[in-house]
C-alpha cells in the first residue's frame, strides 16, 4: 500500500480551507481517502476546517451518487451512454425552441455552480447558445440585493466591499451568522478566531438578529430585531449620525451626499424604534458607538438581503459605512483586488431591461428572480416555459413555495438536470448528466477569491483520478453545445480547459506578467498550500466603473424605495414570522444524506420563543401545525429562548420525504421544507430578490 499527501482546497462553501488529505493506493484495488484534515500550511485557512470537509471522502463513496447519465423510463431510470444522452437532450430542447420559441427553455442554476470553477468557466458555453430570457438561478434567493447595490453605487456588481475583518476595532452584523455559515460574502477562514481577535485588540463585534445565535453569543451586544425590519434600525443610525454630526468624510469621489442626507431626515431613530423593535436610546448609542470607533465597519447578510427590503438594507449598510469614513478604509470596508479578476472580465450589470412575462419581474444581469419561475411554466400563453434546465440546483427546497414549483414541473415537456443526485428537484427530469465528485476534478476558486478578507490564490489538481468514462461539469457542457450545435446548426467557438483560460486569466490580472510576481498556473502548481498576496488596501478610486467616476451616494431607485418602507402597511399585533437558520454540519438542501453530518439528535425543528408556545398552549417538543398563505406542515417545535418572541425559526434544505428521490440517508432523517412555507409572492420590492425571512405563519396544534 502506497499512502500520498495530497493539498487541496475545500470548495464546498465559501471559506474555501486549505485541506491535506492522505490517499492509501493499494496494488489492486481503487485509492481510497484515508484521512482528510486541515492544512496547516495554507496561509489563508491556517489549518482550520469543519466537518463537512471530512465528508468529502462520503461525497466520494455514496452509492446513492450517479455516475452515468440517467434516463426516465416512466418511474424507473436507466443508465444511457454520455453520447446517447447528449443527442437526447440537444434534440428535446432542440425541438421545443422549434415549435414554442427560444424562451420556452428556462435554466436554473443552483449554489455549486458558483464553487465549481467549470461550471463558472463553461456553463455558458451551452446555455448561451439557447439564448432563452427565462434564465434563473440561486441569486435571486440571495444576494441579488448586494450586487444590484454595487451596481447602482460603484458602476459593477461585482465590486462588493468585504469587512476588513482582521483590522476591524468594530464589527456590526446584521442578519449574518458566522459561525455557523462560515462567513458569506466575506470568505473568512477560521471567521470565530478572526472575531474573537477583533475583540482581544479592544474591539467591539455587535449582533443585529431576531435569534440569539452562535455569533450572537460571543458578541458584546446582540439585538433582537424584528424581521424584515433591519431598513428603520440603519435609517435611524444613519439619521442620528447625521442629526449629532457624527459623520467623518471620504477620501473617494462621491456624488448624492446632500440628496441622502435630506432623504433619511424623516426616519428619526424615534420614528423607527417602533418599526423594528429596537428603543430610540439604543439606535442612537449604536450609531454614536460605530461613528466613534477608530475603524468600524457594518455588514449585512442572508438574513437581510432575503426580506422584503433586502436592497434598502444593503444600500443602507454601503452608506453607514461611507459617511463614517469606513468605505475603502483599512478596518473598514473594502474590495478584493483578486489575481483573476472577474470585475475586470465583465460588464457593470443592468437591471430592468426586461421583465418577466406574468409579473413583470425587473432582469438584473440578464437573470429574472427565480419566484416567478413557477408561475412562468402555469400561466399558458405566448413564452410559456414548457421545459427547464436544472444545473447544480434544488429549487424545489430553495425557492419559495416549492409545492407550486413541483406542480410546474410535472407539466413541463422536458427537463434535463445536471446534477449529482435524484433528489427532490431532479426526481422530475426526463434525464439527468451527473458530473464527477469534488475531489476528482482540479480546482480554482474563482467567485470567492473575489470576495475573501485577503488576498490570495490557489489552484489544486485533482486528489483522485478520473473514473473511466466521467466527465467534469465543464465537459459536460461542452458536449450539450456540441450536440446542440449539431442539432441546430448554431456555430461553436473554439473552448479550452478551465485550468489554461485560469492560467492566462492569472497572466494577464494584477500580479501577472506585467507584475514583478508574474502570477501563471505554473506558479500556483509549484505552491500548493496557496499563496497569500496581501491584506486588502483601499483602491476603489481606481476601480469605480460608474458614469462620473464617483460613489452614488443616493441612486434614484433607492430613494423611490424610501417610500415604499415608509408606506408599509402597520405591523399586525401577535402575528408570528418566520425566519431560518444555518448548522455548521449542514449545506442547503445536498449534504444530508452523510452519515456523519446527520447523526446525533435531529436539527431541524421550528424554534419558538417558550412564551409564544404558552400562549397557544403548546408543549416543548410536540408536533404542530405551521400555516402560511401558501401552505402548511407538521413539525416538532422546540421552546427556545435562542428566539425573539413572535418569531420561529425553520432551517431550509429538509424535505427528503418526498417520493421518488433516491438519497437513502437522507430520506431517513428527512425533516421539512421550510419553502414549503415561504411565499413567492412576498419580495424585495425592488430586486424581486425572494423575502425568505419574515413569513407570516400561524402555529397550532395538530
Ligand atoms: N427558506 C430558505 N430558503 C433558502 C435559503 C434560506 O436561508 N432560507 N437560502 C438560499 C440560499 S442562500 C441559497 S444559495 C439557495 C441554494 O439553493 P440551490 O442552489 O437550489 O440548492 P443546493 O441545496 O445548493 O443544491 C445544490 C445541488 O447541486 C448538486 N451539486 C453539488 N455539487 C455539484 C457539482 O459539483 N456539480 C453539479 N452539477 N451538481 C452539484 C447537489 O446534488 C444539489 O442538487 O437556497 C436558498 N433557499
Ligand atoms: N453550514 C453551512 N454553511 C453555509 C451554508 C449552509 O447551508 N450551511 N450555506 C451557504 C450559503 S449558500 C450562504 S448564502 C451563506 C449564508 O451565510 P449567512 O448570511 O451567515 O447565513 P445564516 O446562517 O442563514 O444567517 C442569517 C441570519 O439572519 C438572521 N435573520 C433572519 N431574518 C432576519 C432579519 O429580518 N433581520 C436580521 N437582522 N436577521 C435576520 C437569521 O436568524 C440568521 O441568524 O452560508 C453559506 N454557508
Ligand atoms: S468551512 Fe468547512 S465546508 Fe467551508 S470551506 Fe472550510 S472546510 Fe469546507
Ligand atoms: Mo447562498
Amino acid at each position: 500500500m502506497i499512502t500520498t499527501l495530497h493539498h487541496r482546497a475545500c470548495h464546498l462553501c465559501e471559506a474555501i480551507c486549505g485541506l491535506t488529505l492522505e490517499v492509501d493506493q493499494a496494488a489492486d484495488g481503487q485509492p481510497q481517502v484515508r484521512s482528510i484534515k486541515g492544512d496547516r500550511d495554507d496561509p489563508f485557512s491556517r489549518g482550520h476546517i469543519c466537518p463537512k470537509a471530512v465528508a468529502l471522502q462520503d461525497i466520494q463513496n455514496d452509492p446513492d451518487r450517479l455516475r452515468q447519465p440517467m434516463r426516465r423510463n416512466g418511474d424507473n431510470w436507466e443508465a444511457i451512454s454520455w453520447q446517447e444522452a447528449l443527442e437526447f437532450a440537444a434534440s428535446r430542447l432542440a425541438a421545443v425552441q422549434a415549435a414554442h420559441g427560444q424562451n420556452a427553455v428556462a435554466v436554473y442554476q443552483g449554489n455549486p455552480s458558483v464553487h465549481n470553477y467549470g461550471l463558472m468557466t463553461h456553463s455558458n458555453y451551452f446555455l448561451g447558445l439557447l439564448k432563452t430570457r427565462n434564465r434563473y438561478s440561486a441569486t435571486s434567493v440571495d444576494q441579488l440585493p448586494h450586487h444590484l447595490t454595487c451596481h447602482l453605487m460603484y458602476g459593477h456588481g461585482f465590486l462588493i466591499p468585504i469587512p476588513d475583518i482582521d483590522h476591524t476595532d468594530f464589527m456590526l452584523i446584521l442578519g449574518g451568522n458566522p459561525l455557523a455559515s462560515n462567513g458569506s460574502l466575506m470568505t473568512v477562514p477560521d471567521v470565530e478566531k478572526r472575531l474573537k481577535a477583533i475583540q482581544a485588540r479592544g474591539g467591539k463585534l455587535v449582533v443585529v438578529d431576531p435569534r440569539y445565535t452562535e455569533t450572537a453569543a460571543i458578541a458584546d451586544q446582540h439585538l433582537f430585531i424584528r424581521p424584515g425590519q433591519d431598513a428603520a434600525l440603519l435609517l435611524g443610525m444613519l439619521n442620528t449620525i447625521f442629526e449629532e454630526g457624527l459623520g467623518r468624510g471620504s477620501h473617494l469621489p462621491v456624488a448624492g451626499l446632500d440628496e441622502l442626507r435630506n432623504a433619511v431626515a424623516a426616519f428619526s431613530a424615534e420614528r423607527m424604534a417602533a418599526h423594528c423593535g429596537i428603543a430610540a436610546e439604543t439606535i442612537r448609542q449604536l450609531a454614536r458607538d460605530f461613528a466613534a470607533a477608530e475603524r468600524a465597519v457594518c455588514y449585512g447578510r442572508m438574513g437581510v438581503s432575503t426580506q422584503v427590503f433586502g436592497t434598502l438594507c444593503q444600500w443602507l449598510v454601503q452608506v453607514i459605512n461611507l459617511v463614517t469614513g469606513n468605505l475603502d478604509r483599512e478596518g473598514g470596508a473594502l474590495c478584493t483586488e483578486p489575481a483573476v479578476d472577474l470585475v475586470g472580465a465583465t460588464s457593470g450589470g443592468h437591471f430592468n431591461r426586461w421583465q418577466s412575462r406574468v409579473s413583470g419581474l425587473p432582469e438584473y444581469g440578464g437573470e429574472l428572480p427565480v419566484s416567478a419561475l413557477a408561475e412562468e411554466m402555469l400561466t399558458a400563453g405566448d413564452g410559456q416555459v414548457r421545459a427547464l434546465i436544472t444545473v447544480a440546483g434544488n429549487p424545489v427546497l430553495s425557492t419559495p413555495n416549492g409545492r407550486q414549483l413541483e406542480r410546474g414541473l410535472e407539466g413541463l415537456d422536458f427537463m434535463l438536470s445536471v446534477d449529482l443526485y435524484i433528489n427532490e428537484t431532479t426526481r422530475y427530469a426526463d434525464l439527468i448528466l451527473p458530473s464527477t465528485a469534488p475531489l476528482e476534478h482540479d480546482h480554482y476558486d474563482t467567485t470567492f477569491n473575489l470576495f475573501a478578507v485577503r488576498n490570495v490564490t490557489r489552484f489544486n489538481e485533482a486528489v483522485l483520478p478520473k473514473p473511466e468514462g466521467a466527465l467534469d461539469d465543464w465537459e459536460i457542457f461542452v458536449g450539450l453545445a456540441q450536440a446542440f450545435a449539431a442539432q441546430t446548426g448554431a456555430t461553436l467557438k473554439p473552448t479550452q480547459a478551465p485550468a489554461q483560460m485560469i492560467d492566462m486569466g492569472l497572466r494577464m490580472g494584477p500580479y501577472g506578467d506585467r507584475s514583478p510576481l508574474k502570477l501563471s498556473l505554473q506558479t500556483l502548481q509549484d505552491h500548493p498550500h496557496g499563496l497569500d498576496i496581501g491584506p486588502l488596501k483601499p483602491n476603489l478610486a481606481a476601480r469605480l466603473r460608474t458614469a462620473d467616476g464617483q460613489v452614488q451616494a443616493a441612486p434614484p431607485l433607492l430613494l423611490n424605495d424610501l417610500q415604499r418602507f415608509a408606506a408599509q402597511p402597520a405591523l399586525v399585533e401577535g402575528q408570528l414570522l418566520l425566519i431560518g437558520r444555518r448548522h455548521v454540519r449542514s449545506n442547503n438542501s445536498w449534504m444530508h444524506n452523510y452519515h456523519r453530518l446527520v447523526k446525533g439528535k435531529p436539527r431541524h425543528q421550528l424554534l419558538m420563543n417558550p412564551q409564544d408556545l404558552a400562549q397557544r398552549g403548546l408543549q416543548d417538543g410536540q408536533r404542530v401545525r405551521v400555516r402560511s398563505r401558501v401552505g402548511m406542515l407538521e413539525v416538532e417545535v422546540l421552546a427556545s429562548a435562542e428566539m425573539m418572541p413572535g418569531v420561529v425559526s425553520l432551517p431550509h434544505g429538509w424535505g427528503h420525504g418526498r417520493p421518488g428521490v433516491q438519497m437513502s440517508i437522507a430520506q431517513a432523517t428527512p425533516g421539512v421544507s421550510a419553502n414549503d412555507l415561504t411565499d413567492e409572492r412576498l419580495l424585495d420590492g425592488l430586486s424581486g430578490n425572494a423575502a425568505l425571512n419574515g413569513v407570516p405563519v400561524d402555529v397550532v396544534a395538530p
